[in-house]
């Protein structure tokens, strides 16, 4: 691949995962090329600015921009390494949508020559790597693929899973350990020479397949856990027991590690990949679909546990404390806190107030019933009901002599000390 400054790559996808990506890679000397749909996202990472919120992200983009390694584009051109990193969304009945994946392969099979290397990095159902191979020789004849024959290949196809937490991207883009899954140990082995021009954790190859049911993995585990944290406080509530403290003492134990109980699932990954897995092989999935369900419903305790607590409160201002999926971020994809806000607007019309410090305006789902958004002091002042949707730190350090007298629900547990109305000691039951 030669020296840093020879080596170009292109990374398909700008999100939240293509865009520090490439932006990193960049860093490195190599010259990265950025491809994406939008023209809006286009023009504004050539500009050396970003358009989604992530810590320390826009100063990187600026600087490997202003050096000239990382420009943006809607047109692919030829490249030693093309990382995909494209969304692959599911369908009403949770069938994932591999349709950008092939989309961007499609887009790559024109500039391909021999020697480069294909990683995809999307989150993706097992087979998908298989299939990305299957469509380049379709597109290529001319280029020998990886896996069909017993004869050397010309190109290279790996599926590298990206494990970032989104308010970490930047730290552990860099630290965390990599799967790379080559469809030969060959791919695998030309994929990890370039993971380890920026990665400084482990990088552990295996197959495609192995890699890609690892990512869905990692995923279904945490909602499971998360569900069982859930359904803990359901019982909590039942019980009239503190399920933050049950917890605390609970994890005193030398190997139990409990999560934390919250609204409910959000975010465009643990509410989503389970299903890949569900979807693949329904029969086996008992506990995995349980935990998705267990989660969601979550969600509709918290929308009947505000709705109880507004109606002892007739005519009080409501301040839903939170919007985003979680704590810090900006990203409001699958949020359970929108969808608590959304129901208690479409009830409750003009009394119901947002805090969001990561938004700029309300989304319309919102504001047509008359939400307003404002800022925490005055939902402070003015705002008698606080529904803590998010566990933001600007919330979190608000002090029990400003809230003392406010009836609250605390779905994140941040405010440990805030006394109970009498209205939440009872247990609201779902209608079945
Ligand atoms: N949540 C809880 N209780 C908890 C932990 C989280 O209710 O104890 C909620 C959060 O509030 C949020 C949702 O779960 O709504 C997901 O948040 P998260 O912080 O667990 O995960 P994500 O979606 O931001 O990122 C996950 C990570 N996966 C794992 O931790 C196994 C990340 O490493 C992956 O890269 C990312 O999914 C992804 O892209 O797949």
């Amino acid at each position: 691949m030669g020296s840093d400054s020879d080596l170009k790559v292109v990374v398909l996808g700008l999100g939240y995962i293509g865009l520090p990506t490439a932006a990193v890679i960049a860093r490195t000397g190599a010259r990265v090329l950025g491809i994406d749909v939008s023209d809006h996202v286009v023009e504004t990472v050539n500009s050396g600015r970003v358009h989604i919120e992530e810590v320390d992200l826009d100063g990187l983009v600026s600087g490997v921009v202003a050096r000239g390694t990382l420009r943006a584009s809607t047109q692919v051109e030829p490249a030693d390494v093309f990382v995909i990193a494209v969304p692959t969304p599911f369908s009403d009945d949770h069938a994932p949508n591999i349709g950008y994946v092939l989309q961007a392969a499609t887009s790559i099979a024109a500039v391909l020559k021999p020697g480069d290397t294909i990683i995809l990095e999307s989150t993706s159902p097992v087979g998908t790597t298989e299939q990305v191979r299957d469509l380049l020789a379709k597109l290529r004849p001319d280029l020998r693929v990886p896996g069909r024959t017993g004869e050397a290949a010309d190109i290279a196809i790996a599926y590298c899973p990206e494990r970032v937490l989104p308010g970490r991207i930047l730290v552990e883009l860099i630290d965390n350990d990599r799967v790379i899954g080559g469809i030969t140990p060959r791919c695998a082995r030309k994929a990890l020479t370039f993971y380890r021009r920026f990665v400084r954790g482990a990088c552990v190859t295996t197959n495609a397949r192995a890699a890609e049911m690892t990512k869905l993995t990692e995923n279904a585990f945490r909602d499971v856990n998360i569900a069982f944290a859930n359904e803990l406080s359901l019982v909590a509530d039942t019980m009239g027991v503190d399920v933050w403290e049950v917890i605390r003492l609970a994890n005193r134990h030398p190997r139990v590690n409990i999560l934390q109980p919250g609204p409910g699932v959000g975010g465009h990954c643990i509410a989503v990949d389970p299903w890949f897995l569900v979807h693949a092989a329904p029969d086996q999935t008992p506990l995995i679909r349980t935990a998705r369900l267990v989660n969601d419903g979550k969600t509709d305790h918290v929308i009947a546990q505000a709705t109880a607590l507004v109606e002892a409160h007739p005519g009080a201002s409501i301040a839903c404390l939170g919007l985003a999926f979680k704590a810090n971020i900006d990203d409001f994809r699958e949020s359970p806190a929108l969808r608590v806000a959304d129901a208690l607007a479409a009830r409750f019309g003009e009394r119901v107030a947002i805090v969001e410090p990561y938004a700029r305006t309300l989304p319309v789902s919102l504001s047509r019933h008359g939400a307003r958004l404002i800022d925490v002091d005055t939902a402070i002042e003015r705002c008698p009901i606080m529904i803590v949707l998010v566990d933001h730190d600007v919330f979190r350090s608000v002090p029990l002599e400003e809230r003392r007298d406010k009836a609250v629900l605390d779905t994140r547990g941040i405010w440990p000390d805030q006394p109970q109305p009498a209205s939440m000691l009872q247990p609201v039951r779902l209608a079945s």
